[in-house]
C-alpha cells in the first residue's frame, strides 16, 4: 500500500505543471499561434547560417503551433509520416528550408487532427492573411524602432487585428526575431492566451534584408 502511494506521488510529481510541454492526444488544444520569423535575425547567428540565408527572405513562416488557453502547448503528439516531397517543395515559398518543414510537421502539425497537406494548407492560409508594414518591407539598413510603433504598424496594415492578438519576440536580444499572431481553430485572428506576449525591449532593431527580399 505504502509503495503504491509513493509510486502515485512520483507519478504526480513527474507530471509537472499544467503548462509543461508534453506529448498529448492530437487535436486537444485551444487555439493556434502563427509564428513568423524575421529571417535576417536568425541568419545573424552563426549557428543558423545556411543556404536559406542567401534567399533574401524577410518574414517567413516558422510554424502554426497548437496552444493551450492557460499557457504552453502540446508537441510531438503522434507518429507522423514524412511530408510528401512536392508539399515540402511548395512550402519553400513560405518557409526557409526543408528541415524546418519536416520539423514543424512532426512537432506541431502532429498535434492537430490533420494530415500534412491540410496542416500546411492551413499554415499557408494563416500566413497569407497577414499584410506586413513598411518597417518590414525591405530594410536595406538596420532599423531602430519602438516596439510600440512596430505593433501599431502591424495593426494598421491588418484590418481587424488588435494589439492583444500579436506578440513580438526578440529571443532575449535587442533584435526582432518573430512576429506571432493568435488564431482560432477557424484561423480567424483572436486574443492570445496565457504566457503569449512580447519579450522585446521598448526599442528594438530590425536587421537589414540581404539579397532580393519578399
Ligand atoms: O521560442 C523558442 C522555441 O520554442 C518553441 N515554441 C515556442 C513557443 C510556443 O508557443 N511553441 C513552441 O513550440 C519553438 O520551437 P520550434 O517549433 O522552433 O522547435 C520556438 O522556436
Amino acid at each position: 500500500m505504502r509503495r503504491r502511494l509513493v509510486s502515485l506521488l512520483l507519478l504526480v510529481a513527474c507530471a509537472g505543471p499544467a503548462f509543461a510541454q508534453q506529448p498529448a492526444a492530437p487535436d486537444r488544444f485551444d487555439y493556434y499561434l502563427l509564428s513568423l520569423s524575421w529571417v535576417p535575425a536568425y541568419c545573424q547567428d552563426a549557428a543558423h547560417r545556411g543556404p536559406e540565408c542567401d534567399r533574401g527572405l524577410g518574414v517567413a513562416l516558422h510554424g502554426l503551433w497548437p496552444q493551450y488557453e492557460n499557457g504552453g502547448w502540446p508537441e510531438f503528439c503522434r507518429r507522423v509520416d514524412a511530408v510528401p516531397a512536392p508539399l515540402v517543395e511548395r512550402e519553400l515559398a513560405f518557409m526557409p528550408n526543408r528541415g524546418l518543414v519536416e520539423h514543424e510537421w512532426e512537432k506541431h502539425g502532429a498535434c492537430t487532427a490533420y494530415d500534412a497537406q491540410t496542416y500546411f494548407d492551413a499554415a499557408d492560409r494563416a500566413y497569407s492573411m497577414l499584410r506586413f508594414p513598411p518597417a518590414l518591407a525591405a530594410p536595406r539598413e538596420e532599423l531602430a524602432i519602438a516596439a510600440r510603433d512596430l505593433r501599431t504598424q502591424i495593426i494598421a496594415a491588418n484590418r481587424g487585428l488588435r494589439p492583444d492578438m500579436v506578440a513580438l519576440n526578440c529571443a532575449g536580444t535587442q533584435a526582432l526575431h518573430e512576429i506571432r499572431v493568435c488564431l482560432a481553430k477557424t484561423l480567424a485572428w483572436r486574443t492570445c492566451g496565457a504566457n503569449v506576449g512580447d519579450d522585446c525591449p521598448d526599442m528594438l532593431v530590425i536587421q537589414a534584408l540581404r539579397g532580393g527580399g519578399n
